[in-house]
């Protein structure tokens, strides 16, 4: 062989550059299956779920022959997107131009993997900037603080791009293993992750679901994270009257961080199902999904059995219904106001009895004009237009982008879902032996009627905690 052709062999081996993945179920707990399977197919196996009996296959070559009886089913690892800032892809040829003239395109650069502090003891006074949050007041959120125990008792884990979870107005609201003891190096719970004390970085693989988020320009060129998962945090459990900023629906709720959308907003399937798996058996109560991708024809099944796995185990699943698409081919958004039902984003539109699919308002009780909306599989509308929230560095942002003239504010159905998840967990909070399924039918049973979700969604109402005792 010609020694270039030999190391351009070598290079594309050693890079994976030609290696498709694929997720393999089988239908039998038997090693030897497995192993026959693995044997006879070749090329590299993780396992990504026990419990689902799947793994995940990166192979140069899938063989025709490599299905046999004992594999329900081989389908492609999809890539899973976090549902872009619409008011980021409207304004972003305007804000690239901005910044290019006004060389400002670096945005605060944090160091990724902090070491994890402890809760910390904080002042008591009124969060500042509360009032500015306009959603927690349409919601009777704000009141709902005085009737119910805010959350306490509820774990809800954050499937996200991971949080800041040394943020002044999170640090005391994130969910702590108290099985696992710091910085040992041994898994002292046995749940097969190390050091795990907030939750796990299933993305880079390690201990620290940290939030890093990309710099300005970098988020406007490629569509990368800023701070996604600070910001969905803060909506469901910054802490109240600490002093400081603004506070969550359920302050006294925990946050599991699972971070498995990296800085570039990219995820995969298998990464998703394993932070479902990991909030499943960890004990989380309500997880929180502000993200998905187009529906397939046939490659959603490992989700899917996923959300059933958890549906399962009585933990609810709240979903954003979906900020339009984008075009792949040109990155620009389109297609906005979408119906669900018929053209499908998943997994908003799985629909499973633990599902709650979430469209987004704005502060006039409209439909944003960028929500997807679905009869059947979303079940109300929540706030998701210009939120204001905790952003990583003990910041906060009800607007991603302010140029002056130029401005991006922080909307997306990715906000409205999370108010959807601390609303639950304060109604679940009020009686924690109540089942999953009677907090969700009570969640929407409440809903104030809406005439702009109104034949748009399955209760034709949005979030409201007035009736909450
Ligand atoms: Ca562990
Ligand atoms: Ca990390
Ligand atoms: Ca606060």
């Amino acid at each position: 062989m010609n020694i270039w052709i030999k190391s351009i062999f070598a290079i594309c081996i050693s890079t994976n550059l030609f290696a498709q993945e694929y997720l393999v179920r089988f239908n039998s707990d038997k090693e030897e299956v497995k192993k026959s399977f693995f044997s006879r197919n070749g090329g590299k196996f993780d396992l990504v779920s026990k419990e689902g009996n799947l793994y995940k296959w990166t192979t140069l070559a899938r063989a025709e022959n490599s299905w046999d009886s004992n594999v329900s089913y081989i389908s492609k690892n999809k890539k899973i997107r976090l549902f872009q800032n619409p008011s980021i892809i409207k304004n972003r040829a305007a804000i690239i131009k901005a910044l290019e003239n006004s060389r400002e395109s670096k945005g605060p650069a944090y160091p990724d993997n902090p070491e994890i502090k402890t809760p910390s003891l904080q002042a008591n006074g009124t969060d500042p900037l509360l009032k500015s949050a306009w959603g927690m007041f349409s919601t009777d959120a704000v009141s709902a603080h005085n009737k119910a125990p805010q959350g306490k008792g509820i774990v809800v884990a954050v499937t996200d791009t991971g949080v800041d979870y040394n943020h002044v107005d999170l640090i005391n609201s994130m969910w702590r293993n108290k099985s696992e003891i710091a910085n040992n190096g041994i898994d002292d719970d046995k749940n097969g992750y190390v050091d795990d004390l907030l939750g796990w970085d299933f993305h880079a693989n390690d201990s620290k679901p940290y939030d890093l988020s990309m710099d300005l320009m970098d988020i406007l060129l490629s569509g990368g994270n800023p701070g996604h998962g600070t910001h969905v945090s803060g909506v469901i459990a910054a802490s109240l009257n600490n002093g400081v900023g603004t506070a969550g629906v359920a302050p006294q709720a925990k946050i599991m961080a699972l971070r498995f959308i990296g800085e570039k907003g990219e995820g995969t399937t298998d990464n998703a199902i394993k932070a479902i798996d990991y909030a499943v058996a960890n004990g989380a109560h309500i997880i929180n999904a502000s993200w998905g991708g187009e529906a397939g024809e046939e490659d959603d099944e490992p989700l899917k059995e996923a959300i059933k796995r958890a549906e399962a185990k009585g933990v609810v699943f709240v979903v954003a219904a979906g900020n339009g698409r984008l075009d792949q081919s040109t990155g620009k958004a389109h297609g906005f106001d979408i119906d669900n039902d018929s053209k499908p984003i998943v997994p908003a539109v799985y629909n499973f009895s633990n599902m709650i699919g979430v469209a987004a308002i704005d502060s006039s009780n409209q439909l944003a004009e960028f929500s997807n909306w679905g009869k059947n599989s979303i079940k109300l509308g929540a706030p998701g237009v210009k939120i204001l929230s905790t952003v990583p560095g003990d910041r906060y942002q009800d607007t991603v982008v302010d140029l002056g003239s130029i401005k991006a504010t922080w909307d997306g159905t990715s906000m409205a879902a999370p108010f959807v998840a601390g609303a639950l967990a304060v109604i679940w909070s009020q009686d924690l032996t109540q089942s999953a399924q009677t907090a969700k039918e009570k969640l929407l049973s409440i809903v104030a009627a809406t005439d702009a979700v109104s034949g748009k969604v399955a209760t034709d109402g949005r979030l409201d905690l007035h009736a909450v005792k």
